[in-house]
């Protein structure tokens, strides 16, 4: 079969898992939310800040993807909150199936939010769907301030961009405002906060952000 077919039917496969899933989030009142980044981006390190905030016995969990390891399962897990690792072994990205299994052995009916790192990859995650609520793009500012031109696909269907790293600013040459310009470019729409997980700068504006989207999606389902 030519690849292009072949990668379509993966898709709608996906597609179809993904909505599948969607369906049990919204039955179950989760709001689910999908990280994307190049490696290194510092998506743990914005969940496990992020886990820090949560009072103990919040019904949240995480997700987090990884080529090979088990590195970031076992940073997250300290939070004391559900944690899973899906180790892909090999494969550059999350897909609805691999959420789908993982979610076998959790009862969803205790969740209310729900974390999933993706595989550090700024291209292939973002084709699959996992049946989130929202995308979340990470930038750090070591990462050029070209990244949403060159890379549009992810930030256009990113709802929020959070751009990691500001301490790190002062020692390189990274135009911070011409990151935002170039996100909002490709993605008008797109929410954009600054932060840092090293010295907590711009926290409570990430936190403010997160706290607003659950507060929305506990109306959705509030009203459903
Ligand atoms: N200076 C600075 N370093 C940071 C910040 N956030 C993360 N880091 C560091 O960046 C490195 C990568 O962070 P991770 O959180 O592991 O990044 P990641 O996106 O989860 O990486 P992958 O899972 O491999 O894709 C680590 O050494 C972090 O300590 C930050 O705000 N400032
Ligand atoms: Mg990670």
């Amino acid at each position: 079969m030519e690849r292009v077919p072949l990668e379509r039917k993966v898709l709608s496969e996906n597609d179809r898992i993904a909505s599948g899933l969607r369906a049990r989030f919204a039955e179950h009142g989760i709001l689910c939310l999908n990280f994307i980044s190049s490696p290194g981006s510092g998506k743990t390190s914005l969940l496990e800040r992020t886990l820090a905030s949560f009072a103990a016995g919040e019904g949240v969990a995480v997700l987090t993807g990884d080529i090979q390891t088990e590195n970031d399962a076992k940073r997250l897990a300290k939070s004391g909150f559900p944690v899973k690792q899906i180790t892909t072994g090999g494969t550059c990205h999350l897909d609805a199936r691999m959420i789908e299994r993982a979610l076998e052995d959790w009862r969803l009916e205790d969740l209310e939010l729900l974390l999933i790192e993706n595989v550090g990859n700024l291209v292939c995650p973002s084709s699959y769907d996992l049946g989130e609520a929202a995308k979340i793009v990470v930038l750090s500012v070591t990462e050029g301030e070209d990244k949403p031109l060159k890379y549009p696909s992810i930030f256009f269907k990113s709802s929020l961009l959070v751009l990691n790293k500001i301490d790190l600013l002062p020692h390189v040459p990274f135009d911070i405002d011409a990151a935002e310009a170039n996100a909002r470019r490709t993605h008008p729409g797109i929410d954009i906060v600054r932060v840092s997980c090293q010295t907590l700068e711009g926290m409570p504006d990430w936190l403010a952000w997160l706290e607003r989207t659950r507060t929305a999606s506990r109306a959705v389902v509030a009203a459903s």
